[in-house]
């Protein structure tokens, strides 16, 4: 990885009014959480479109419920890794500052981010199928389904997440658009850029001028749009660049 290329993102980093972020499991591997499209993104030979899907839940809610529990017992024993840190640091060297994440890990919010949107929702929240109540619920039953403990309500629980073919949380959509829209810096770090809406996010900025930057070790179909493009693992340059 050059050092101009370092020194030229670093000056226009410095001279930046609004910084927008996004990020997606890249920027978690190197915590130890396995990403959805790499080698290690299997689980039991499911792809995660097979199983984060509304139909999925409903046709065996007792696998998907396995799933999300086998993610949540690695995510339980992980950490931020220095690149999440690098994040937080920028954030409070920053006036303006927004991250927008794909990933439901919490791992930002762990690092000391503080303005974030969680596109996909969080791995530690529920909903209840009957009552629509949204609650951390760090741990689940040992055996059998979670339910709803609400007084009177013994509703399925579901994860909070965004599953394939649902919307996104619309409150966190207008604010991370926003964000993107008003940039005049932005990074793309660790997503394979194949995933709607978020995946948009990137020409966008551009669209209205911003300097995008992405650090992935692959090349993706945003690489040969952005400004420049940093071929490392996030872990790697972010903390050079901040
Ligand atoms: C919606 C929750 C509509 C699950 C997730 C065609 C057919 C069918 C559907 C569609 C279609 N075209 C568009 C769609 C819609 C669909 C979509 O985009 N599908 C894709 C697959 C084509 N999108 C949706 O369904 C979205 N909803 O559009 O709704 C609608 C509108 C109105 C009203 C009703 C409905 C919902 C999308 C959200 C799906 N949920 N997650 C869960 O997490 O349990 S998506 C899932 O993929 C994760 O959230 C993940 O974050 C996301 C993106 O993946 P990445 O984060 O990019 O991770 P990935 O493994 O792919 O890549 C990792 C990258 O990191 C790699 O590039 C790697 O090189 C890099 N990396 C590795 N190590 C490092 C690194 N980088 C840096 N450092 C390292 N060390
Ligand atoms: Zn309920």
């Amino acid at each position: 990885m050059d050092s101009i290329q370092i020194d030229a993102v670093r000056e226009r980093l410095s001279e930046a009014k609004k910084i927008v972020v996004l990020t997606g499991a890249g920027i978690s591997a190197e915590s130890g959480v396995p990403t959805f499209r790499g080698a290690d993104g299997l689980w039991k030979n499911f792809r995660a479109e097979e199983l984060a899907t509304p139909e999925a839940f409903s046709k065996d809610p007792k696998l998907i419920w396995e799933w999300y529990s086998w993610r949540r017992d690695i995510i339980s024993k992980v950490k931020p890794n220095p690149a999440h840190l690098a994040l937080a640091e920028l954030e409070e060297k920053s006036g303006d500052f927004a991250l927008v994440t794909q990933n439901v890990d919490g791992l930002h919010g762990l690092a000391g981010s503080k303005n974030i949107y969680e596109l996909h929702g969080n791995i530690w929240r529920t909903r209840c199928l009957e009552c629509s109540t949204v609650v951390e619920t760090r741990s689940l039953p040992e055996s059998g389904l979670p339910h709803c403990n609400r007084e009177g309500c013994k509703g399925l629980l579901r994860p909070d997440i965004v599953w394939f073919g649902e919307s996104l949380p619309m409150e966190v959509v207008t604010g991370a658009f926003q964000a993107v829209d008003e940039a005049d810096f932005m990074f793309v770090i660790g997503t394979s850029s194949v995933v709607q809406p978020a995946a948009s996010l990137s020409s966008r900025a551009k669209s209205n001028g911003a300097y995008v930057v992405e650090i992935n070790p692959e090349k993706t179909p945003i690489s040969d749009m952005v400004d420049a493009s940093f071929q490392t693992k996030a872990g790697d340059t972010l903390p050079k660049l901040i």
